[in-house]
């Protein structure tokens, strides 16, 4: 069976636990390989690589950096299909996704690579005589990055390209369920030449891997994408320690449908906004938030429609939803099927654990709408990551937006509507950080900001210029060139 291991200081190396843990298709439950399972000992391993490597990555200037970034980046290029194919079997979804995937990564590697080229500060008059005023972006130092296993290459180029082109070195923790993507991406590193050391990677689970990363006291900062639970806890710890994190966590997404909205356009975004990826992006449509007066109208198309969407294995072509990750998440998102039934929410389409066709072998659920949901229904509120969608009623712009940011989240939002100042007044009021207008939920491009108000996250963002805020400080230099003291607001006054 082939094994998975570390790869650290440039070496591929099994943990010392001697522990490894079975990866599996989560279409047909095919067991893929094996992945080791990291202690504590091998984390510090790794920081000790990175925090070596990283003295002298931080003199390498920036534009030299980035020789590697579009390295890694024509190297994804032509690799591609491969990596798309290998993310589908291990992670689920449908082919066309996963090559959708890895082209965010190749975008983000050549969008960062840019980067080395300009990583812009400010140069600003001084208020005295004779002297410069300016600031640099400098790296924070080791950056332990911690993804999930819903865009397992996607979500590490957006943490790492950043990482490593401000002069940063890295520690990754890629999930438990994705270890295959991360040794391709790893493997691309290497083949790229980045010099050992910069890139490290330690598969195992969090409650090991991840709390020594969070506990190292020569790792800098954190940057993690994944549940609620594990980034507050994270960043109660790293607080104590004084450590920066930088956390994009859950989702309750909404789209509006106005009562002007082109339907066939806002059932188009929502079913790709919903069940695309099974419905396990952070950015997934959850909610829909629609105009009493096009209510049965969107439904009746919905379900109409919602019969398309044939389920299977994602490597075949024609399938357009996949199996969801594992078997607890099966079990999660069918027990919150039970709950909105419970709480009198009307179930109009799906609401079961598919077995037939010899899909039993694998975690598949089938793509699910509730309606006459309320906003206090816990459907409404909690993050599912499943394909199950619920249909709330309103009765105005104003009520809508006021159901949308209801919730504890504020990821991602959209709105259908033909009308230009409805729009603009939903893009001012819309209390997420990500907002679309005549689309669904999903489909964020690199080169903007990528997270979210409220309890998704902790003010930071993926991707983005704004990414670079999280890997590096600021340093503000003053140059006094008088040969005088001169002294700040005292002397010029
Ligand atoms: C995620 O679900 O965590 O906007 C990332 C999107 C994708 C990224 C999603 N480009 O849906």
């Amino acid at each position: 069976m082939k094994k998975y291991l570390n790869y650290i200081d440039g070496e591929w190396s099994e943990s010392s636990s001697s522990k490894f843990v079975e990866i599996l298709n989560p279409a047909n439950g095919e067991v893929l390989g094996e992945v080791t399972q990291s202690t504590k000992e091998d984390v510090d391993r790794a920081v000790q690589a990175a925090k070596r490597a990283q003295k002298e990555w931080r003199l390498v200037p920036a534009p030299e950096r980035a020789e590697f970034l579009y390295k890694v980046a024509f190297l994804l290029k032509e690799r591609k299909e491969e990596i798309a194919q290998v993310l589908t079997s291990e992670m689920g979804k449908v082919i066309d996704e996963a090559r959708g995937e890895v082209q965010e990564a190749i975008d983000m590697a050549f969008y960062m690579a840019g980067e080395g080229r300009r990583l812009f500060g400010d140069t600003v008059p001084s208020e005295l005589r004779n002297k410069f005023a300016m600031s640099v972006r400098i790296p924070v130092g080791v950056a332990g990055l911690i993804t999930p296993w819903n865009f397992p290459i996607a979500i590490a180029s957006w943490k790492s390209f950043p990482a490593l082109v401000t002069g940063n070195a890295v520690v990754w923790k890629p999930a438990t369920e994705t270890p295959i993507v991360a040794f391709e991406f790893a493997k691309i590193y290497e083949e790229a030449g980045l010099p050992k050391g910069l890139l490290n990677l330690v598969n195992g689970s969090g409650s090991v891997v991840g709390d020594a990363m969070v506990e190292h006291p020569d790792i800098d900062l954190i940057s993690f994408t994944g549940s609620n639970e594990v980034g507050s806890a994270i960043n109660a710890r790293a607080g104590q320690l004084l450590k920066r994190t930088s956390l994009e966590m859950g989702g309750k997404n909404a789209v509006i449908v106005l009562a002007d909205a082109d339907l066939n356009l806002a059932v188009d975004g929502i079913l790709w906004g919903a069940f695309g990826t099974s419905g396990q992006r952070c950015t997934a449509t959850s909610r829909i938030i629609v105009h009493q007066d096009v209510k049965e109208e969107l439904e009746q198309r919905l379900v109409q429609r919602i019969g398309e969407l044939s389920l299977g294995d994602g490597t075949d072509e024609s399938v357009k939803v996949g199996p969801v990750i594992n078997r607890s998440s099966l079990e999660k998102i069918h027990e919150y099927v039970k709950i909105g039934q419970q709480e009198g929410a009307k179930l109009l389409a799906g609401g079961s654990i598919v077995t037939d066709n010899g899909l039993e072998r694998g975690n598949f659920y089938a793509p699910t709408i509730f309606t006459n949901v309320t906003p206090e229904m816990r459907i409404a509120k909690e993050e599912i990551f499943g394909p199950v969608l619920s249909i709330i009623s309103v009765k105005s712009l104003e009520e809508a937006i006021e159901v949308n940011n209801g919730v504890e989240f504020g990821l991602s939002s959209s709105i259908f509507t033909a009308d230009v100042n409805l729009a603009f007044q939903a893009m001012r009021d819309l209390d997420t950080g990500i907002v679309y207008v005549n689309a669904g939920t999903t489909g964020a491009e690199i080169h903007l900001p990528f997270g979210g108000t409220k309890g998704t996250g902790n003010g930071h963002r993926d991707s983005g210029v704004a990414a670079l805020d999280v890997y590096t400080e600021w340093k503000s230099i003053y140059i006094d060139y008088s040969g005088k003291l001169q002294r700040a607001q005292i002397d010029n006054y």
